[in-house]
């Protein structure tokens, strides 16, 4: 048992979990900062409802959502940490390991601020189908990411998290990693969406694109984008945004850094001192 706000070893603690021989990758980072944003993109704008407030996904309504579908993965990565400090709450921990992960993966620093509640019980669950269907395109992107109060700059950078991880037949019904290095930050995921010649994949599965590795070998891995990946490069306001964050990373990280400082902090109500105030979150009093 740690000493309560102790963040710093919370961090530690965190880092030394990212090591998972035999998963993935040999990482636990990109499963994290899904978990991370799955816990936050549920945000609803108008009714100030869902968001990183809660750590719904502990219980099936939220957690079973197909959409989750993968993420008890990282929740189970992180139990050692929340045993050994019992204070913090899950929804603070999941945002955090988001966070740690990202700049343990080479990526920028994002500010976190802590304060957020646990739901007591399931009854103010956002409902399921907020977060983004991967086989659609621009006009879903939009529709999903506005309600949360993105603009399009910021979906295209909030994108640039698919530098990270990789996609499981049996999660998504989707295959494959973005990038040949997926447990390193950095903007290789605009770089390949440009230059590569992305193909639909002849398969039974889901619709998605792939291609080969710039000087692949013939059994190399394909990489692969989603039809909303593929979505950045067609559409005209989007498309301006991949362009800069390939040839500048320094923007991408910075721009990323704000955009997912902003992701995590949807619902979370703070008085003016920045003190986190559960009782003024319409997600703990109102509903649906
Ligand atoms: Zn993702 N994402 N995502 N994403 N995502 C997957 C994996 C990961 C979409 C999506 O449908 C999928 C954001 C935005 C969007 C990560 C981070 C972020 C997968 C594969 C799918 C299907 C899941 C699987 O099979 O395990 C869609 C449609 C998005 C709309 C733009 C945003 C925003 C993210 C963070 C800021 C990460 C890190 C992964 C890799 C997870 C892993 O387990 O490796």
């Amino acid at each position: 048992m740690s000493q309560p706000g102790d963040f710093e070893g919370v961090r530690k603690d965190i880092i030394a979990i990212l090591k998972q021989k035999g998963y993935d990758d040999g990482s636990a980072g990109p499963v994290l900062v899904r978990l991370a944003w799955h816990a936050s993109g549920t945000y609803c704008k108008e009714s100030d409802t869902g968001g990183s407030n809660g750590a719904g996904m502990r219980y099936e309504a939220e957690g079973g959502d197909p959409a989750n579908a993968g993420l008890q993965h990282a929740r189970v990565f992180l139990e050692p940490v929340k045993d050994k400090h019992k204070w913090i709450t899950y929804a603070d921990l999941w945002t955090l390991a988001g966070v740690v992960a990202i700049k343990a993966m080479g990526g920028p620093d994002i500010q976190w601020k802590p304060g957020r509640t646990d739901f007591a019980d399931d009854s103010r669950l956002p409902p399921r189908g907020r977060l983004p269907d991967a086989s659609q395109a621009s006009d879903h992107l939009r529709h999903i990411f506005y309600r949360m109060g993105f603009n399009d700059q910021e979906i295209v950078a909030l994108s640039g998290a698919h530098n990270l991880g990789r996609c499981h037949v049996d999660r998504s019904g989707f295959e494959g990693p973005w990038v040949n290095n997926p447990t390193r930050f950095s903007n290789q995921y605009y770089k390949l969406l440009l230059k590569l010649k992305w193909k639909p994949k002849k398969w039974d599965g889901n619709f998605q694109y792939v291609a080969k590795p710039p000087g692949a070998d013939e059994e190399d891995e394909d990489l692969m984008m989603l039809p909303t990946d593929y979505a950045l490069i067609q559409d005209e306001a989007f498309r301006p945004w991949v362009e800069r964050y390939a040839e500048d990373q320094d923007l991408f990280f910075s721009d990323f850094a704000k955009v997912f400082a902003k992701l995590i902090e949807l619902g979370v109500y703070r008085d003016e001192d920045g003190i986190a105030r559960a009782d003024k979150m319409k997600a703990f009093k109102g509903s649906y």
